[in-house]
This record gives C-alpha cells, sequence and structure tokens, in this order.
C-alpha cells in the first residue's frame, strides 16, 4: 500500500503527479503548511516536518525527486523511466536532480525571504536576487526544449516531473512572464497531460474531505 503525505502544491507534488502517470493506486494524506508548526504529530513520521513522506509499505522516503525515480524504476517498466542501457540514462539522472537542487532550492529562498517570514525579518534583497538567479538557470532548460519535446530521451520521463515542479512553482511566485518563451511553451505543454489535472483534482479532492484548507503553500 503506498501513502504519500502531502501539503497542496507543495514539493510532494511531484510524486503525486508520478503516481497519476502511472495509475497506481495511493492514499493521499494532506497536511495543512507547515506541518512542522499546524501538524505536530506528523513530527513522528518525518521528523524534519517537511513533505514529502512517502510510504510503500514499511519502506519510507522524503525526497520528492527520488520517490518520483523509486516509482518508475519499481513499478515499471514505463516510458517515464529512462534505464542504464539507453543513451540518455545519464541526462536523465542530471534533469530528475536538476529540477530540485539546482531550481527549486533558489525559490525556496524567494519564498521564505519574500513571503513566509514576519515583515521585519523578510529580506526583499535576497529575495529579489534568488528570484534572478533561479530565472538565469532557466537558461539551461532554454537550451534544450528550444530544440527537444522533453529535457531527456525524446519522451515524457519523470525528469519533466522534477523539472515541471520547478515551474509550478516558478508560475505560483508569478514569474511565468519572465520563462523564456520556449521554456513557458514546454511547460503549458506538460502541465496540460491528462495526469497533471487528475493530480491537482486528487490532491483537492483529498484536502476537502480531510478539512485542510486548499490555499497553495508550497517550498519553504
Ligand atoms: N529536498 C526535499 C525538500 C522537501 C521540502 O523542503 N519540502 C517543503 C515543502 S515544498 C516543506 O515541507 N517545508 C516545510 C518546512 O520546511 O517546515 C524534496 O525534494 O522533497
Amino acid at each position: 500500500m503506498i501513502t504519500l503525505y502531502h501539503c497542496i502544491s507543495a514539493r510532494s507534488f511531484r510524486p503525486l503527479w508520478t503516481l497519476e502517470e502511472l495509475g497506481l493506486g495511493y492514499d493521499l494524506k494532506v497536511l495543512p503548511f507547515p506541518p512542522r508548526v499546524l501538524a505536530r504529530d506528523y513530527l513522528k513520521i518525518n521528523p524534519l516536518g517537511t513533505v514529502p513522506a512517502f510510504f510503500d509499505g514499511e519502506m519510507r522516503m522524503t525526497e520528492s525527486a527520488a520517490i518520483c525515480q523509486y516509482l518508475v524504476a519499481k513499478y515499471g517498466p514505463t516510458p517515464m523511466n529512462v534505464t542504464p542501457e539507453e543513451t540518455d540514462f545519464g541526462p536523465f539522472l542530471n534533469w530528475l536532480h536538476f529540477g530540485e537542487a539546482t531550481l527549486t532550492f533558489p525559490q525556496a529562498i524567494v519564498l521564505r525571504y519574500g513571503r513566509f517570514e514576519s515583515p521585519e525579518k523578510r529580506l526583499p534583497q535576497v529575495a529579489e536576487d534568488y528570484r534572478k538567479w533561479f530565472l538565469a538557470r532557466l537558461r539551461a532548460v532554454d537550451a534544450v526544449v528550444s530544440g527537444k519535446p522533453y529535457v531527456c530521451a525524446d519522451r515524457f520521463t519523470v525528469a519533466d516531473i522534477s523539472v515541471g515542479y520547478a515551474l509550478m512553482l516558478g508560475e505560483y511566485l508569478q514569474m511565468e512572464e519572465m520563462f523564456p518563451p520556449a521554456v513557458r511553451a514546454y511547460w503549458k505543454k506538460i502541465k496540460g497531460r491528462e495526469a497533471f489535472a487528475n493530480a491537482m483534482a486528487a490532491q483537492s479532492r483529498a484536502a476537502l474531505a480531510q478539512g485542510v484548507s486548499e490555499v497553495p503553500a508550497p517550498a519553504s
């Protein structure tokens, strides 16, 4: 049995989107954000208080990109995985990690110092510097999607989900207009997937059923 602990539109959206793409059954537990403050019992499940927390039976994981990789490796074969025998195995792993380590990291700083901290602790210059940093990192995405349909392997994979989540967060941070045109078109294409809409609907349904606010409260 798969269980995913999630906050609305947080990084746990990556595994949620992957589960929907794969058509796997799962139990979605939606928490108020930040769980560390608003759902103290969750600290027994993940002492860091961060989402995702993912269980496949007794097996527990807490890194969003790694969970996507686990799902396609364990529940494939699926074209959403790229195997070591394929030419693009290296780029696949690179993009999978790039989405979180290079793209989402500066966005978390923008959110923290631009929105989440109390007004006296906000640092507008830091938020602005990391906003620019994130947009500059999109050059790497632009270089690939200007000439190819997806970031690697010429097909949709979980690497696109990892990068796509950072674009989703960029849209939430009202940066979409500043995405290079090819990146904007790529984001429009991948968010048009049926499984993306299903994941959005699943989080709304679960939040409503579990009495959790649907206000998106992503990264910090
Ligand atoms: N590298 C981890 C980061 C997990 C993370 O920081 N999640 C954020 C939500 S997007 C969180 O739970 N923040 C709440 C907090 O820091 O208390 C991943 O990719 O899953």
